[in-house]
């Protein structure tokens, strides 16, 4: 059992908005009571947690006063030290309120995007406080139904400005923090802006300090497109911009699920696993994702010790995989044909290219081993090996 139990350098976090998620659908109302942050902390450090992370709505109400404010903030510092835990990351709640009902950063109203701004810059303030290193921006309102209301070249433009506004209200107050930006195709809009990890990349890169941003992809969200979460995460790993991770489960067509990681894309998830361990990536490994409405607070427990559970025994599914003699010969194989070597342009490679006779056919004619590495890699998953 000692096996899948999580330490603090395993960096497992949540937000409080996942175990305080109170069931709540378009179609029902919450099914659990509401639960102090100070308690949320606790029953994550029960579980194992490293840290927890919140949006400043899920901690201090959008109307507190300044002094309320100023109590919850430090009956909560108090909670997290006393837990020996640590607030990794903090987020912003731009889509809730009435106010945010047509946007935030992209709405047309300019009034309501300077308050957007304001209520984020106060809360990388709070973000900086606490010791946050990420501050993660999901637009969760920006996007449309009705495309005849905006441009999406001005959506973008706006969303631009915005970003760079608080870059540099980060650059100015010396704050070791950066943004990661995460994409959701659709819901609650029907179409989002930047509605993938790609989209977010090349957004990214029009920005006026591209070094201080990076993405958040989540499972669920690229699952939602139709995408492959393990491709987009390895595209932003290997873009250097992988700031922060949100680790759920989804299954195919469906609304935002936010299951328990590992509970659905067994393969999709050992392989994302794979690509995070294998990379010695050192971000925290955060969950966002939500106990099913059946449960009760046993439930939220099982749940949350239920994805971290499955992130370790996936871990060891990939020493497993990495040492796998069978696999590896296989893979060895592979590597035999010069999969690793470099295609490097120079004149002559060019011109060798042209002279060269390939033998197009015999080429065509070679099969690869695939059916048996991926058997080999579901018995894997399976136990069986
Ligand atoms: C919300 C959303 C998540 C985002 C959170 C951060 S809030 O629960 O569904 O995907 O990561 O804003
Ligand atoms: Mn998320
Ligand atoms: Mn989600």
């Amino acid at each position: 059992m000692s096996r899948f139990v999580p330490k603090p350098e395993d960096h497992f976090t949540f937000g409080l908005w996942t175990v305080g998620n109170r069931g709540r659908d378009p179609f029902g109302h919450e099914v659990r009571p509401a639960v102090p942050p100070v308690r949320l902390v606790q029953l994550l450090s029960e579980v194992g947690a490293y840290g927890v992370n919140f949006h400043d709505n899920d901690l201090i109400p959008i109307d507190a006063t300044p002094q309320e404010r100023d109590a919850i903030v430090a009956e909560f510092k108090q909670a997290v030290n006393d837990c020996n835990m640590r607030v990794p990351m903090v987020t912003v709640n731009l889509f809730s309120d009435p106010v945010f009902r047509d946007g935030a950063f992209t709405s047309n109203v300019r009034s309501i995007r300077e308050y957007a701004l304001r209520k984020t810059i106060e809360s990388i303030d709070l973000a900086a406080e606490l010791g946050a290193e990420i501050f993660v921006l999901w637009g969760g309102r920006e996007g449309t139904e009705v495309d005849a209301s905006k441009d999406p070249r001005d959506a973008l433009k706006r969303y631009r400005e915005c970003i760079d506004f608080l870059c540099e209200y980060v650059i100015d107050h010396q704050y070791p923090l950066k943004f990661a930006l995460e994409a959701k195709p659709n819901e609650p809009r029907g179409d989002l802006y930047l509605p993938t990890t790609g989209s977010m990349l090349a957004f990214i890169e029009t920005l006026a300090h591209p070094d201080m941003v990076g993405v958040n992809p989540e499972f669920a969200h690229e699952t939602m497109a139709g995408l492959n979460m393990y491709h987009q995460v390895a595209q932003a790993l290997e873009a250097g911009k992988l700031f922060h991770i949100d680790l759920n489960d989804q299954k195919i067509g469906r609304f935002d699920q936010d299951l328990r990681f590992g509970s659905e894309s067994l393969k999709g998830a050992f392989f994302l696993v794979k690509l995070l361990e294998d990379a010695g990536w050192q971000g925290m490994r955060h969950f966002d994702a939500h106990a099913y409405r059946t449960e009760d607070e046993e439930g939220v427990k099982a749940f949350a010790e239920g994805c971290i559970r499955n992130y370790l025994i996936l871990r060891e599914k990939v020493h497993q995989f990495n040492e796998d003699p069978e696999i590896q010969a296989i893979l060895q194989e592979l590597r035999a044909e010069g999969g690793d070597e470099p295609l490097v342009y120079s004149a002559d490679a060019a011109a060798a290219l042209k002279d060269r006779t390939f033998d197009r056919v015999s080429l065509g004619e070679k099969a690869y081993p695939y059916e048996k590495l991926d058997q080999l890699v579901v018995e894997l998953l399976l136990g069986v090996r």
